[in-house]
């Protein structure tokens, strides 16, 4: 049986960077909908709201005040998740009821003072802000003894539970890997052991010989649907130089990653004609001063649309009992991201 043959059945797909399946039922995409519709916010916020915790000169929940920032602000997450001065602890009885204590620290990151703009308004200047301030706090970060990893991810919109819409992400450091990193950096080490190369490097290689899963691309950056993906429009963005982490960017790399992120964005956009919700973020070495030549710097975008601006895709019953499942094949996502133009709907 050849590839189309295979795509057009029900079948697995493994993720390399997990290895972890994946079920694809691409007839599925043809049944029909009763259930929960989203609603599609149609006003466009204002470019400062004197209500937005987030907005420069304002007051935050918790009273600071934002200075009136230019370009982006970090500042310590006012309810952290993590805080770095948790005492040492652990609990350990049987193998059963194990519990370690967690130290760590956890960021916010305005990406503009702009509160209506998204990534994808953002100009590549600006974004390149964003990219040089992930870049300062990753650094920043890094050099804290008690942190081996950093976590830099964004939720954009109300549907994947981004608390405001003035653009912004966050930064979760700790003290120890999280899972995700984990099973990623595993599957690179062993990749590396089996084989000469970097798991991502040769994936990149197929990808690009293979084309037929390409989004878009620039000199340091590709963007495509990963074979194995699992949300309906799932991209990864991959650095075509094997890096670790940011901090590895050179100027002229850091530059392309603001182009590219402003295109991912874009395209969203334009697939549904609508400031399209995700999770993204980035997947970087551990940050424990060792050496991680097998890690490859990239980000995963996790959006939740299915078909419309309106349906989402929900992970129950059979994804939280079994494997996670996906109806459209990587192959048809990518072709309509491809097929987008390049240019945001609202430009003008
Ligand atoms: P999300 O929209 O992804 O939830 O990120 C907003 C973060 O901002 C959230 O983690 C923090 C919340 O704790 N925050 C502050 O630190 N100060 C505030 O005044 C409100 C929100
Ligand atoms: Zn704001």
């Amino acid at each position: 049986m050849n590839f189309s043959e295979l795509a057009s059945q029900p079948h697995r797909r493994f993720n390399p960077l997990t290895r972890e399946w994946v079920l694809v039922s691409p007839h599925r995409t043809q049944r029909p909908w009763q259930g929960q519709v989203e609603s599609v916010p149609t006003e466009a916020p204002a470019t400062y709201d004197p209500n937005c915790y987030l907005c420069p000169g304002n007051a935050r929940a918790a009273g600071t005040k934002n200075p009136a920032y230019a370009e982006t602000f970090v500042f310590d997450n006012d309810f952290a998740a993590l805080k770095p001065d948790t005492p040492a602890d652990e609990i350990q009885e049987e193998e059963l009821l194990v519990a370690r204590s967690e130290a760590g620290r956890c960021r916010v990151v305005c990406f503009s003072p702009r509160h209506d703009l998204a990534m994808a308004r953002m100009s590549v200047p600006e974004l390149r802000h964003v990219v040089d301030a992930w870049v300062r706090e990753f650094s920043e970060l890094a050099s804290d003894p008690h942190i081996r990893a950093v976590q830099i991810f964004e939720n954009r919109g109300a549907m994947m539970g981004c608390s405001n819409p003035h653009p912004h992400g966050q930064i979760w450091a700790n003290e120890t890997l999280p899972n995700e990193l984990a099973k990623e950096l595993a599957a690179f080490r062993d990749y590396r052991q089996s084989h000469s190369t970097t798991l991502l490097n040769d994936y990149l290689k197929l990808e690009l010989e293979k084309q037929e899963r390409l989004v878009c691309a620039n000199d340091h950056f590709v963007l495509l649907v990963p074979f194995w993906a699992v949300w309906p429009f799932e991209t990864l963005l991959v650095s075509r130089r094997c890096v670790s982490a940011l901090d590895e960017l050179n100027d002229e790399e850091r530059t392309t990653l603001a182009e590219i992120l402003r295109q991912a964005t874009i395209r969203y956009d334009n697939l549904f004609r609508t400031s399209f919700p995700y999770t993204m973020g980035f997947h970087q070495r551990p940050t424990d001063g060792k050496d991680y030549p097998e890690f490859h710097l990239h980000a995963h975008f996790y959006p939740p649309l299915l078909r419309s601006a309106t349906i989402k895709k929900f992970m129950v019953g059979y994804e939280m009992l079994a494997m996670p499942q996906r109806d459209i094949t990587a192959e048809t996502a990518a072709l309509w991201l491809r097929d987008v133009p390049a240019r945001h709907y609202l430009d003008p």
